[in-house]
Formats: structure tokens, C-alpha cells, sequence
């Protein structure tokens, strides 16, 4: 894919500051902390990998004369401070885990371009009012420990700081002892309560879908973001011996299951290809070939742009899984569940506004894909900056964005960042 942010001539201010090339190389020297033979990343939240990432981002932020946080949930705060004391700080960043098949540029982008402005800022000379902040959220993919955004959700004060840490991984492993455990390698980060006043939220991030690139071009304006219910189903039937337990008196649970995941792809079904639905992880046990599955467990991914859809569809899920189970038992919870957004018009117009002056082409969209942002809105004024990703791709080794639309994005952030914190 061509960069399609290279169109555009040398901005003055803190947008013309911005070093393509150091942010690019930003992002490789960041890739390499959980990566893949095939180019991807997999770096999961609060991981030792995760660990190496937040070290690599307080040694740069410390460079560039920062302070370095971390609260009781983790999340990684560096500050650039302004010259009015006490003035509630700009916000931006995003989140540095990733898929298990992920890529260099998903969440990475939105803090190496929270980064990047405020090199530039160092660079321009230039001062704010406001103090500025980049946040590395905890744990937002949801895919070591779920629900995700537990981060940002706990900032929000959408739930406890305990209670999320109480989570655990596929190996029992609880968020709280995953996170004391890199902890244990920081502690020169100093530590803030959890929350604080925050004027205005910017995350910067690769669109994760082909509109962008379809347009040619380097911006997206993003408008809001679509509402998320997750929900994790267990199946419970009865282990037997696959040679002689005729079907009659089987507790199958495989083919429970299976009955289910048909019924609610029939429930989904939907001819404008809006409603996303997803079955990312489906385990049946105990996973011999002759013995009779006693226990499947998968989980729902189910999004849509309008909250009465989401509510309608999502609320029959229950249903549609016992009326499937058949001889076997099911347990449904639902583990996540984010109304779609509408992004603050005032930071949408200022990013609207940089984006003009500029001269960036650019359109405006919702987005398909959840971020911290979504939570960051619920607190403050909050928007997102898109760039393009290559045909669409991301929770896959295979992402890719070009320098220039990613330098392209982080002007637009400069310069939005500074704005607003100088408003
Ligand atoms: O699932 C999401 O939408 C985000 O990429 N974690
Ligand atoms: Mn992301
Ligand atoms: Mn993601």
C-alpha cells in the first residue's frame, strides 16, 4: 500500500516537527518485544514481554525529560508538564498488549504517536498550558484475561481496581500476580491513585478496516464507536466411551454445542452485513478422540452500531443457548457489554479543524473495532484519529501501515494535543 500521507507539504508548528522515520523506527524497536517468526507481535497483557514494552516506553519518555507513573491497575502514565500547575492534562495514548497473532501497529501507533508529539513538542519549543499525557492502558485487548479494557475501565470507574485484577488467565494465573510480578522490574515508576481529572481525552489508531484505505486517504475523523456484548458459554454433558454409549443415552456436550453455535448464526444472521458476529475460542474436553466430550466452552463476540439492536439480539442469546442444550447442562455469562459512542463534538470538531488546516484529505467514520476511548468518553471529552492499515488487516501478523500515513496521523495528534491543551 502506498503512504497516502505523503501528499501533503511540511506543516509549520509542532505537526512539522514530526519524524517519520523516528516513529517508524519506534514501532520496529517496539515489535520486538513478542515477535513472531512471520512479522507479527504477541506480546499479552502484563506478560514479561508486556513488561519489556512498558520499560522500553518509560527509558524514551524519560529521554525526553517526562515523568513516569503507574497506578494500582498498571497503566503507564508519561507527562510532559505544562506551565499552568494544576490544570487538569491532555490525554492521549492507547494500549501496548496485543492479539496472540497480532500486530506491530494495533494500539502500539496510538502511544508511539503520543510519544512522537511530544518529541515534537520538545523539538518546536513549544509549551502548553495544559499538562500533556501518554497512557499505555492495561490489559485492553481482553485476550489473556477478559473482560478487555480493564485498564481504561477501572480509570473510568466502571469497576474496582480487585475486582478487575481478580481475573485469570487460561492458566489460572490472576491479573494481580501477573502485574506484581512486572511491578517487581519498576520501581522507579512512581505511583498515582487510580482516576484523575482528565480534559480531554485523543487516541490515535490504525483503522482495522479497509474504509480508509478504499478512500485513499491517510486520516480518518473517527465519530464514535459501535457496542460490544460479550458473552462466555460452558457446556456440560457426560464423558463416555465413544465405542459403546449409544447416542440415545449420550450427554454430548460437543454436539450441544455445535447445535447452539448454528442456532445463534441463525439469530445473527444478517443480509446488511452490519451485526458482527464472532466465536473466537472453542475448546471441547477432554479432546480424546474416543471418548464422548463432556465439556465444550466458547465465547461470543457480538457487536453492533445501534444500541436497540444490541439489546435485542444479545438478549436472546440466553435463550437460544438452553433451548439447544439438549441431554446437557449450560452456563451463560455475559462478560462484556459497551453501548455504542458518540465521540465529544468539540474534540471532534478540533481534530475536524487540524485535519483541515493541515491539508490532509480525509473522511470521517464510526469505529467498527472497541478501544480504551470508548471508556475515556464516559469521564471526559473524548475522540480518535484513524490511519489506514493495509487491506483492512489487523489482529493478524500480517498488519501493516506505511511511515507516511502513520506520521501523517501523529501530526494530526500534535497538533490537536496542543490545542486543546492550549485552549
Ligand atoms: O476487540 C477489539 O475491538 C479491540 O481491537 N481489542
Ligand atoms: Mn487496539
Ligand atoms: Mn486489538
Amino acid at each position: 500500500m502506498t503512504g497516502l500521507g505523503s501528499s501533503a507539504r511540511k506543516p509549520a508548528g509542532v505537526a512539522g516537527a514530526v519524524d517519520e522515520g523516528r516513529l517508524w523506527t519506534r514501532h520496529m524497536d517496539m515489535a520486538r518485544h513478542g515477535a513472531l517468526a512471520r512479522g507479527g507481535v504477541n506480546r499479552p497483557a502484563l506478560s514479561a514481554e508486556d513488561g519489556r514494552a512498558r520499560r522500553l516506553m518509560a527509558d524514551w519518555a524519560r529521554a525526553l525529560g517526562c515523568a513516569v507513573f503507574t497506578d494500582p491497575v498498571g497503566n503507564l502514565f508519561v507527562r510532559r508538564e505544562g506551565t499552568e500547575a494544576g490544570l487538569a492534562p491532555v490525554l492521549t495514548g492507547s494500549h501496548l498488549d496485543t492479539q496472540p497473532t497480532g500486530g506491530k501497529f494495533d494500539g502500539s501507533y496510538g502511544v508511539l504517536a503520543g510519544l512522537e508529539a511530544i518529541e515534537a513538542m520538545n523539538d518546536a519549543g513549544i509549551s502548553t498550558h495544559r499538562p500533556v499525557e501518554v497512557v499505555a492502558w492495561t490489559n485492553e485487548e481482553g485476550s489473556r484475561f477478559q473482560p478487555g479494557c480493564l485498564g481504561s475501565c477501572v480509570f473510568a470507574g466502571r469497576t474496582g481496581a480487585d475486582e478487575a485484577l481478580a481475573v485469570r488467565d487460561r492458566d489460572g494465573i490472576a491479573a494481580h500476580d501477573a502485574l506484581a510480578a512486572i511491578r517487581a522490574g519498576e520501581p522507579d515508576f512512581l505511583v498515582r491513585p487510580v482516576g484523575f481529572d482528565v480534559h480531554a481525552y485523543v487516541e490515535a489508531h490504525i483503522e482495522q478496516g479497509p474504509l480508509l484505505e478504499k478512500a485513499r486517504v491517510p486520516v480518518g475523523i473517527v465519530t464514535g464507536i459501535q457496542g460490544t456484548r460479550w458473552f462466555a458459554i460452558e457446556v456440560l454433558g457426560e464423558e463416555a466411551h465413544a465405542g459403546t454409549m449409544p447416542r440415545r443415552h449420550r450427554k454430548d456436550a460437543f454436539v450441544a454445542a455445535v447445535a447452539m453455535v448454528g442456532a445463534l448464526d441463525r439469530l445473527m444472521h444478517d443480509e446488511d452485513d452490519v451485526v458482527r458476529f464472532t466465536i473466537g475460542r472453542f475448546e471441547v474436553s477432554p479432546g480424546s478422540p474416543n471418548t464422548v466430550p463432556g465439556r465444550v466452552f466458547f465465547t461470543i463476540d457480538f457487536r453492533h452500531p445501534d444500541a436497540h439492536t444490541l439489546k435485542r439480539l444479545g438478549d436472546q442469546v440466553q435463550a437460544v443457548c438452553r433451548a439447544h442444550a439438549g441431554p446437557c447442562q449450560v452456563g451463560i455469562e455475559e462478560t462484556f457489554h459497551a453501548l455504542p459512542c458518540a465521540f465529544d463534538p468539540m474534540v471532534v470538531d478540533t481534530v475536524r479543524a487540524t485535519v483541515r488546516d493541515l491539508g490532509f484529505p480525509a473522511m470521517e467514520l464510526p469505529s467498527g473495532a472497541n478501544h480504551d476511548a470508548k471508556f475515556l468518553a464516559e469521564i471526559c471529552p473524548t475522540a480518535m484519529i484513524f490511519v489506514p492499515c493495509e487491506r483492512g488487516i489487523s489482529h493478524n501478523e500480517a498488519e501493516s501501515a506505511s511511515p507516511s500515513d502513520l506520521a501523517a496521523g501523529a501530526q494530526v495528534l500534535a497538533e490537536t494535543l496542543v490545542r486543546l491543551a492550549n485552549a
